[in-house]
């Protein structure tokens, strides 16, 4: 059986040299982010896990930029909590010293696509430039690009405000912040489409590729899609000897195996989840309760 002993996670945490966090949708929900399998799970009449597919994309191309445009203005004005700047906090050598002393490197993989971990890390590095802790003042987030051991956070199901290029010999990929992202999905956020009515945006008035024309998607993993930068996580995952599994169902493949590679080489797990979650009686560690409150209490 797991353990929930917070003095002995200390001392595992405190003797860790490398250690990995896995983090899903319940690590943003006290941002107001819904779930994926909790209530909310669900948009207009469709399920959230239908509609993250290459065959809803395939299917009908405006209802999942709809979809995805909701999903932005949901995003958008949310906020990092507690549990996303405890996370920012382990991430950084001059802040997880106290705790944490023998870690060389923290290694975030998000599976949550609203960014709200690199945020917090982002402005948390910011303050401690702005204070000038000289330790930490070269580190710079931009997220997809780095490698590890420096790009601390990896969002491995893509970023909501990404998109690629549908084109196949077309490689353009960019940040979208605009808001909305097209004229014609402005306002569609807001109808709720009971029944069969729902608005149908046309392709040609859908976000479009400014180089080749081509529709633009969102540059989010749907089922059955490679995993964004997957070998440098399972190589992490080889090395690592904590795994912290925070906010995650560990239902989707594959971050849900990632525990399972960790505890092969001897590593541990500790799970923090409001429920026993898929694969937590396999812990070492098991917190109860929201993560925004739990990593403060045990992570100290
Ligand atoms: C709190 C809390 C609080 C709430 N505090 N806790 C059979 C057929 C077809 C495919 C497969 C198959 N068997 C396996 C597969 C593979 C498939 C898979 O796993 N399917 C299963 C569902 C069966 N996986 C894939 O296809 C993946 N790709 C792949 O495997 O490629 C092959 C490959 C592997 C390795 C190397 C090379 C190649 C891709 C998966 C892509 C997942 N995409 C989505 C959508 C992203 C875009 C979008 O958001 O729209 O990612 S699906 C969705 O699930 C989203 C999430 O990131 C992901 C995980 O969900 P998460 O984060 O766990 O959320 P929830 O809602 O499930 O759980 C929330 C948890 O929080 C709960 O436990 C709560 O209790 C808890 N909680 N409040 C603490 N305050
Ligand atoms: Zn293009």
């Amino acid at each position: 059986m797991p353990s929930s002993d917070v003095e002995e996670f200390r001392a595992i945490l405190a003797s860790s040299k490398n250690i990995m966090i896995v983090s899903g949708a319940g690590l943003s929900a006290a941002s107001g982010i819904a779930t994926f399998r909790g209530q909310g799970g669900r948009w207009r009449k469709y399920d959230a896990q239908v509609l993250a597919t290459l065959s809803a994309w395939q299917e009908n191309q405006s209802r999942v930029w709809q979809f995805f445009h909701y999903r932005r203005e949901e995003v958008r004005p949310a906020k990092p909590n507690e549990g996303h700047n405890i996370l920012a906090r382990l991430c950084l050598p001059s802040l997880r010293k106290a705790i944490a002393p023998n870690a060389t490197v923290v290694t975030h993989v998000t599976q949550n696509i609203d960014g709200l971990s690199s945020e917090a890390l982002r402005t948390i590095t910011a303050e401690l430039q702005h204070s000038q802790h000289s330790q930490d003042a070269s580190f710079t987030t931009t997220p997809s690009s780095q490698p590890w051991p420096d790009g601390q956070i990896i969002e491995m199901h893509g970023n909501l405000f990404d998109v690629v290029c549908t084109a196949h010999d077309c490689d353009y990929r960019a940040k979208n912040m605009d808001n909305p992202i097209c004229p014609a999905l402005g306002g569609t956020e807001v109808i709720v489409a009971e029944g069969n009515v729902e608005p149908v945006v046309k392709r040609a008035d859908l976000p479009h590729c400014p180089e080749c024309t081509q529709l633009l998607r969102p540059d989010v993993v749907w089922f059955g899609e490679r995993p964004k930068r997957i070998q440098e996580i399972l190589d992490i995952a080889n090395k690592v000897d904590l795994c912290l599994v925070v906010g995650t169902s560990s239902l989707v493949q594959p971050a849900s195996k990632l525990p399972e590679r960790v505890r092969a080489h001897g590593g541990k797990i500790a799970v923090f989840n409001m429920e026993a979650a898929n694969h937590s009686d396999e812990a070492d560690f098991l917190f109860l309760g929201s993560c925004e409150t739990e990593l403060g209490r045990v992570l100290g």
